[in-house]
């Protein structure tokens, strides 16, 4: 990204409408020019710029101490940016281009501070919770915390409670951050508090993020069950607005309610009741089989990355994974003119740097398969001995979907076919992230991990698409790639985890089916693929299967 951005939204004109007697500048001007030094270093930050940091951090110098810099003048600075965030007016790559300049300055500043102490707003100490591999949401956190003047002890994904409590009074963090994106991370989180009851150290406040937490489960559940503050965040800058709010001691809100009454947190897709067959199916009709393309697995690992990029779903790696957002004052239209001239650069240029980092590879199989109640049955070739068994759970009103029932009955006497995947890019493009983010090219960072997710999420895409080609099921191919995305396409693609298959465990039964370790797939202890950027499924050929949730 060119430093001086050529934005609808310019973060430069906005900044510059600050200044009283100021007029806006255009991008081909010095930006710098006629303003005192304050104004310049706000500048810097507020407009990502790099590029003359150090002279004028120099200059700076001479007129204040490094410590009236940082705290009166950049982190100002970094206020503006998180104004304009909240009022959407900044999107999120250029907040992390000022976050970006922001460390840069620190990094120049720090050698001539003479001490370090009084220059942090206060500290926390961030983990991923015990079992969960998720790192982005945390990392981000990271970001946006520790250039807005904020001690940040990041002590990486999967820690254990007794990690997380021991480092955090070793480094002394006045607050503990929690993150984690699975469903069993809302237990782990609600354990670990229920632990810092137990142990004294609910003096401690805890601010929680990630997906599969509600505001709700947070702020009423879980406060009912912590002696002390809890807190959700549901972004990183909410994050920071709380850390604000607890420095400040603006924590009444969030007043430990612990009362008598038992809450029970149980995930209603892991309610055991569900798994059972109460004889009462849905009025799914079985169909006919496809004809099986073969029995057993087969791999690919060579594949054409620019024919693969041509399934990346460009609005869920923009606006998704990249945060691109509409502004209130903007059209759609005017939106999606702003996205192709200003996001589709930066995306063609990511799809080239990373097409020799990205390693694709897809291993896939069909097997024999029948129903019985809410279990599928996966056979040996001979179409009788039992190899597998998945045991999916029924909605509990409604239709009572079960995904079971899209294939045969046992009692039918008629074989059906399942099909299975498992895809990664590899585990290089997560390298290549890290050092990214190791090094403070945040931006760099943000867009790596987006086109490794979402080209993961392409393979799936184009392998399912090559799967209902060897079925014999393309006959609804849809011409637009837009409809393939929204699945209009003929059966459906589910991945453990997801709703109509909740468990995770079942990773396992797949990882057994598909021997995928000659591709550099691996299934960690808390069935998670490894390397990062792999997803898995079972592909479903009934024209009616579509996505449900289990309720
Ligand atoms: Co998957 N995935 N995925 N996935 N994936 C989830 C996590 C899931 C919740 C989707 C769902 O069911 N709706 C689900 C887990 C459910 C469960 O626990 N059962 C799931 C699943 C099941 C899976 C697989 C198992 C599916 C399969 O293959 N069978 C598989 C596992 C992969 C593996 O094991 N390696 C898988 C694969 C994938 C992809 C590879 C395709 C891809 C990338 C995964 C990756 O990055 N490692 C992917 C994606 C993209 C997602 C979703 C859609 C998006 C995650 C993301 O990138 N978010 C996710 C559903 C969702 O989140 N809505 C899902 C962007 C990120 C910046 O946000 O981390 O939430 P987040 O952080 C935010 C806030 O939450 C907050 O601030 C951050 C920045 O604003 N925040 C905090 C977070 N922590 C905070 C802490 C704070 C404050 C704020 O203070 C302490």
């Amino acid at each position: 990204m060119p430093e001086d951005r050529n934005v609808t939204y310019d973060p430069l004109v906005a900044f510059m409408a600050l200044f009283e007697n100021v007029q806006a500048v255009s991008s081909q001007q010095d930006p710098f020019e006629g303003l005192g030094i304050e104004e310049r270093l706000k500048l810097h930050i507020v407009n990502g710029i790099k590029k003359k940091l150090d002279g004028h951090l120099a200059e700076a110098m001479e007129t204040y101490t490094p410590l009236q810099i940082i705290n009166d003048i950049l982190l100002d600075g970094m206020k503006t940016v998180g104004e304009l965030f909240g009022a959407g007016k900044m999107q999120l790559p250029f907040v992390l281009q000022s976050a970006e300049v922001m460390k840069t300055a620190v990094a120049y500043l720090e050698p001539h501070m003479e001490k370090v102490e009084g220059s942090e707003k206060g500290s926390i100490l961030l983990a991923t919770v015990a079992g969960d591999v998720h790192d982005i949401g945390k990392n981000l956190v990271d970001i946006i915390l520790s250039n807005n003047g904020y001690r940040v002890e990041n002590i990486g994904i999967k820690q254990p409670i007794q990690t997380i409590l021991e480092e955090a009074q070793r480094r002394n963090c006045d607050v503990i951050g929690l993150s984690g994106l699975l469903v069993k991370s809302t237990l782990v989180m609600r354990d670990n508090l229920l632990e810092m009851n137990a142990r004294g150290l609910a003096h401690i406040p805890v601010i929680l993020g990630g997906a599969a937490l509600t505001r709700a489960y947070v702020e009423e559940d879980l406060r009912a069950q912590y002696h002390g503050n809890v807190f959700y965040a549901q972004d990183a800058f909410e994050g920071l607005h709380l850390m604000g709010e607890i420095k400040e001691g603006n924590t009444e809100d969030a007043t430990p309610r612990v009362s008598q009454r038992v809450v029970s947190h149980r995930l209603p897709d892991r309610d055991p009741e569900l798994y059972v067959f109460t004889g009462v199916r849905s009025e799914i009709e079985p169909v006919a089989p496809p004809t099986l393309p073969f029995y057993g697995v087969q791999k690919r690992t060579k594949f054409d990355i620019f024919e693969l990029y041509k399934y990346i779903n460009p609005i869920a790696l923009w606006r998704g994974q990249w945060q691109f957002k509409r502004r209130a004052d903007q059209t759609n239209a005017e939106f999606n003119a702003w996205l192709e001239e200003n996001v589709r650069p930066i995306y063609e240029r990511k799809q080239r740097e990373l097409a020799n980092v990205m390693k694709p590879a897809v291993k896939w199989g069909y097997f024999w398969a029948q129903s019985e109640g809410n279990d599928l049955i996966i056979y040996h070739e001979d179409q009788r001995t039992e190899r597998a068994r998945f045991q999916f759970p029924r909605q509990r009103d409604g239709k009572r979907q079960c995904l079971a029932d899209f294939f045969q009955p046992v009692s039918s006497g008629i074989m059906d076919v399942a099909a299975f995947h498992i895809v990664t890019v590899g585990g290089d493009v997560s390298e290549h992230e890290r050092a990214l983010f190791a090094n403070g090219d945040y931006a760099e960072y943000l867009y790596t991990h987006g086109m490794g997710v979402e080209t993961a999420e392409a393979l799936a895409e184009y392998w399912h698409q090559m799967i209902r080609r060897e079925m014999g099921i393309d006959d609804a191919e849809p011409e637009d790639m837009r409809l393939l995305f929204s699945a209009k396409y003929h059966g459906s693609r589910y991945s453990f985890g997801y709703p109509a298959c909740p468990n995770l465990e079942d990773q396992r039964i797949l990882m057994e089916l598909l021997e995928p370790q000659d591709i550099g797939i691996t299934l960690s202890e808390e069935d998670m693929l490894v390397p990062e950027q792999s997803t898995s499924a079972i592909i479903v050929h009934h024209p009616e299967a579509k996505y449900f949730n289990i309720r």
